[in-house]
């Protein structure tokens, strides 16, 4: 079996990490130094929103650095969801074979991303780095936190009626050709929405959607962009998705049956 790796390179192609930054100035550096020490072969593409730390500035000075480091700078915050969709945008248009989402504030280890990379290579076309399958943790959250993830998690996976774990991760791997069919133009949900709403996509697009269990830490540096309108967002969109889907499959039911 293809484990996806060869001498510590990838042997799926040619990898993007895009990473969405906003004020992230302590834990820019330590993240790129990890990923590009974890998987040398591997690109990166920091999606700054016009940080007002600076962090847009610094990412210029480690991109002209490294030529395999690069920046991309939007005009203000507009939430994790628009970075990723510009930066998948900026990665597919160049070719890119695997696009990578992690986070800058290292709960997402760069160490493990091999093992996201060799589910790929293992023939998955979107691998979701999960905490909440057998081997997968979070190290140094609140208890607060965790029951909150753990049942925005319970909570879509009822809803929605879809059997992943950890639909509300923000470490993942897409095969180009599975997020060119994902409809990205359409999709406008914004915080952890936008992961559930992803990989809800891929599974009603039919596509291979795998696991690794991933060990989450919480962030050392910075703070956090988690709001009250990050999670009423996530909760009335997953019930609505949810409601639709039902409805379809009540629908198909009634025409069977009729
Ligand atoms: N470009 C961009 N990046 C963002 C935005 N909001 C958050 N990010 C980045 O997205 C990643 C995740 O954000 P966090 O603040 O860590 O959110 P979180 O992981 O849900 O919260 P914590 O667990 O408390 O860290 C980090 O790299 C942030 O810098 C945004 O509006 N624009
Ligand atoms: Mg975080």
């Amino acid at each position: 079996m293809d484990d996806g790796m060869s001498d510590g390179q990838p042997t799926v192609g040619r990898v993007l990490v895009v990473v969405p930054t906003y004020n992230e100035l302590e834990s820019l550096p330590i993240i790129i130094g990890r990923v590009r020490a974890a998987v040398p072969a591997a690109d990166i593409l920091v999606a700054d929103d016009n940080s007002p730390d600076g962090t847009g500035a610094l990412a210029d000075e480690l991109a002209a650095d490294d030529q395999q480091v690069h920046v991309l700078h939007r005009p203000g915050k507009q939430g994790l969801g628009a970075a990723y969709l510009a930066g998948f945008a900026w990665g597919l248009s160049r070719g890119y074979d695997v696009l990578v989402e992690m986070d800058a504030d290292g709960s997402h280890p760069p160490e493990q991303l091999p093992d996201l990379l060799a589910a790929i290579g293992a023939g998955a076309d979107l691998v979701l780095g999960s905490r909440y399958v057998p081997g997968g943790s979070v190290v140094n959250w609140p208890k607060s936190r965790e029951f909150l993830s753990r049942g925005a998690n319970t909570y879509a996976r009822i809803a929605m009626g879809i059997g992943v774990h950890d639909a509300t991760g923000g470490y993942r791997a897409f095969r180009a050709s599975a997020l060119e069919k994902l409809g990205l133009q359409e999709v406008s949900s914004q915080g952890y929405c936008f992961q559930v709403d992803l990989a809800f996509r891929a599974i009603q697009a039919g596509l291979r959607v795998d696991e690794v269990p991933i060990t989450f830490v919480e962030r050392e540096h910075g703070s956090s962009k988690m709001s009250r309108a990050i999670i009423m967002e996530a909760l009335w969109r997953v019930t609505v998705w949810g409601a639709a889907r039902r409805a379809q499959q009540v629908s198909g039911l009634v025409r069977r049956k009729g």
